[in-house]
């Protein structure tokens, strides 16, 4: 039997961080064991937001590298950026027929983005979630990994699926699941644990990059918000003390326990002491993954010619589907 399909992608918008490693990449290492994976840098997202040429040429390849370094595999698995295959492009804007303008607004992404200046965001940005639904229907997938921030713009692309089976009376796209898996599904900011850690943070110092130093590390871990409350005896003491929350998940996720599991290990002991095994254990989760990484680097040739098999293999799956999805809009 087949085995089912995943698509999820990451934006080449600089390095990236714990947050999308625990959240999202680690996952995908793990489930090459039983679906068929489609990985994709998607460059055509990045430029929702304005990005200098070369650094999303470098970013680009940076990305590419960090997800083999942490053990995506560019044989079995297929891994390709976006730009390179046009069904995303061209399935895509038949999706910017079928979603609503409403459905678009709801969107909390865009709100955040776009901040108070609407007028002057782009047009792609607006649109960003019709474009992920191409991403992933341009293959038929059927399940997506991906961080708790990116649930409602999947729950956008079900909805966008269903709607153009309806409007043409076809089964032709699948309703994709959302595999948002972990102890670690929503990483928050070190300088601030009501918002996620995120590559477009102006402080460095909120989030742990993955071409962090092992002092890099240490430093930032070590300057990490805290309160002044004793360290939690149970989980539900955890409750209201988001920077605590947030340094539990992290370390539990690094460790693959559970955070009941961390609450049980530093009951009655000292932040400090837990700092101390938390930065340890992503010293050592990490640092590896950082030296497969600059190797990586130093070949940028052999990372672009990765990206353009990949782009070939992900071509051949797409291209029957849309001309299937061209058949049934009416296109000569
Ligand atoms: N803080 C996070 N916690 C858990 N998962 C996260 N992801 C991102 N941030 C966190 C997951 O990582 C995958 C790739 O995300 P992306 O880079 O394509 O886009 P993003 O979600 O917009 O990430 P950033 O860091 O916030 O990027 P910028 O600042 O450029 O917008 C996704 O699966 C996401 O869920």
């Amino acid at each position: 039997m087949a085995k089912p399909r995943v698509f999820s992608g990451v934006q080449p918008t600089g390095n990236l961080h714990l947050g999308n490693y625990l959240g999202a990449i680690r996952n995908w290492v793990k489930l090459q064991a039983d679906y068929e994976c489609i990985y994709c840098v998607v460059d055509m997202h990045a430029i929702t937001v304005w990005q200098d040429p070369a650094d999303l040429t470098r970013a680009t390849r940076e990305v590419t590298a960090s997800l083999i370094a942490a053990g995506i595999d560019p044989e079995g698995s297929i891994l390709f950026n976006q730009s390179r295959v046009p069904s995303h492009a061209e399935t895509a804007w038949i999706f910017n027929c079928v979603a609503r303008m409403g459905w678009l607004n709801r969107m909390t992404q865009f709100k955040e983005k776009a901040g108070k200046d609407r007028e002057n965001a782009s047009v792609g940005l607006f649109a960003y979630p019709n474009l992920m639904a191409a991403d992933i229907l341009a293959y038929q997938a059927t399940h997506v990994p991906v961080g708790e921030d990116q649930k409602q713009h999947l729950e956008l692309a079900r909805d966008i699926a269903q709607k153009f089976n309806f409007d043409y009376g076809v089964e032709h796209f699948p309703a994709p699941e959302p595999l948002i898996l972990g102890e670690a599904t929503r990483v928050m900011s070190l300088r601030d644990g009501t918002k996620k850690m995120s590559k477009s943070d102006a402080s460095d110092q909120s989030r742990i990059n993955l071409t962090d130093s092992a002092d890099d590390i240490a430093q930032k871990i070590r300057r990490a918000k805290t309160d002044p409350a004793a360290l939690p005896a149970s989980v539900e003491e955890l409750e209201g003390r988001p920077e605590a929350r947030n340094l539990y998940a992290i370390h539990a996720a690094l460790g693959d326990e559970t955070v009941a599991d961390v609450v049980a290990a530093f009951a009655e002991r000292q932040f400090s002491d837990f700092k101390k095994e938390m930065t340890e254990r992503a010293v050592d989760r990490l640092g590896p993954l950082t030296a497969e990484m600059r190797r990586l680097m130093a070949d940028p040739g052999h990372i672009d010619a990765i990206l353009h098999r990949g782009a070939e293999r992900a071509n051949e799956i797409a291209a029957p589907i849309l001309a299937e999805t061209k058949r049934i809009v009416g296109f000569v």
